[in-house]
């Protein structure tokens, strides 16, 4: 099954450090297939688990076609896994290259970005906000056609507060889906799908399932308001027309610190 071909969708997950992006594209196939973390406070460790993957780099690489397990019909999808951003200090290398690696496998487009979230931390505070401007400003206003908003950590515990967080997030006036709106200056028709699901048992619980496969709508719908188009951008096309690796990276690494810099000089003038 070839990558991009006509039946097989692409989706991206996107996120901060471990809001649950690799776990969720492993519940999507319904195995272990990109390296997760250990469940510590990955922000604050960031550091340790950098040098850890450094030391142990991941058996799997960030792109694979698996079949999309919970669909209604054996479906294939091209996942790409990507590094979870922190801030600045994104020249990190090998953040670089997983962010190269993670590029390069995008030449037939993209079906869907999984803009992923932990339930635990709606706040669209100022790192949330440099993340999604920082995307905004390399992928382009017509990313946000593109973007599923997923949450995790929505647990069989957590269920009896969804509804309060539910309204967090898509009340009409100053939900998250209308603030990202705000900040961001899109159009009213920005409505994204939003899924609250959890990432744990998967093969047990129907209640995920459930999730997995309205996830897999969610990307359906995805394609139909884009008539069928996949998502890509100048930025990316750019990429793929060099042709040496080490200028690739240098390329992709100066166009992100470019990014970050002029986002850094707008926050100071505020
Ligand atoms: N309870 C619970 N834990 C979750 C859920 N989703 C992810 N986790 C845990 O959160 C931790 C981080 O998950 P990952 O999938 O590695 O997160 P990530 O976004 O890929 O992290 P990076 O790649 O480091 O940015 C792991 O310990 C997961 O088991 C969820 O829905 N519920
Ligand atoms: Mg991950």
């Amino acid at each position: 099954m070839l990558a991009g071909a006509d039946n097989t969708y692409v989706v991206s997950a996107l996120g901060g450090v471990g809001t649950g992006k690799s776990s969720l594209l492993n519940a999507i196939t319904g195995e272990y297939t990109f390296e997760t973390g250990d469940g510590t406070d990955v922000r604050k460790t960031q550091q340790l688990v950098k040098k850890k993957k450094k030391l142990n780099p991941p058996p799997s690489p960030f792109f694979l076609v698996k079949e999309w397990k919970f669909a209604p019909s054996t479906q294939f999808c091209h996942l790409v896994d990507t590094p979870g951003l922190i801030d600045s200090n994104i020249e990190d290398r090998q953040v670089i290259q997983e962010m190269t690696r993670y590029f390069k496998s995008l030449e037939n487009g993209v079906s869907a970005f999984f803009l992923v979230f932990n339930i635990n931390d709606i706040r669209l505070d100022a790192y949330t906000q440099n993340m999604l401007i920082l995307f905004h400003q390399l992928l382009g206003k017509d990313f946000w056609n593109f973007v599923v908003v997923v949450f995790t950590h929505v647990d069989e515990d957590f269920r009896d507060d969804l509804e309060d967080n539910m309204d967090a997030v898509i009340a009409s006036n100053d939900g998250f889906v209308a603030e990202i709106r705000r900040i961001y200056r899109l159009p009213k028709s920005f409505q994204p799908s939003v899924i609250f699901t959890s990432t744990q048992n998967v093969r047990t619980s129907s209640y995920t399932q459930r999730h997995m496969r309205e996830l897999y709508f969610a990307v359906g719908m995805c394609e139909s308001r884009n008539s069928g188009k996949r998502f890509t951008c100048n930025w990316l096309r750019q990429i793929l027309t060099i042709p040496n690796e080490e200028q690739k990276s240098n390329f992709i690494k100066d166009s992100i610190k470019d990014a970050w810099s002029s986002m850094s000089n707008a926050c100071q003038m505020q």
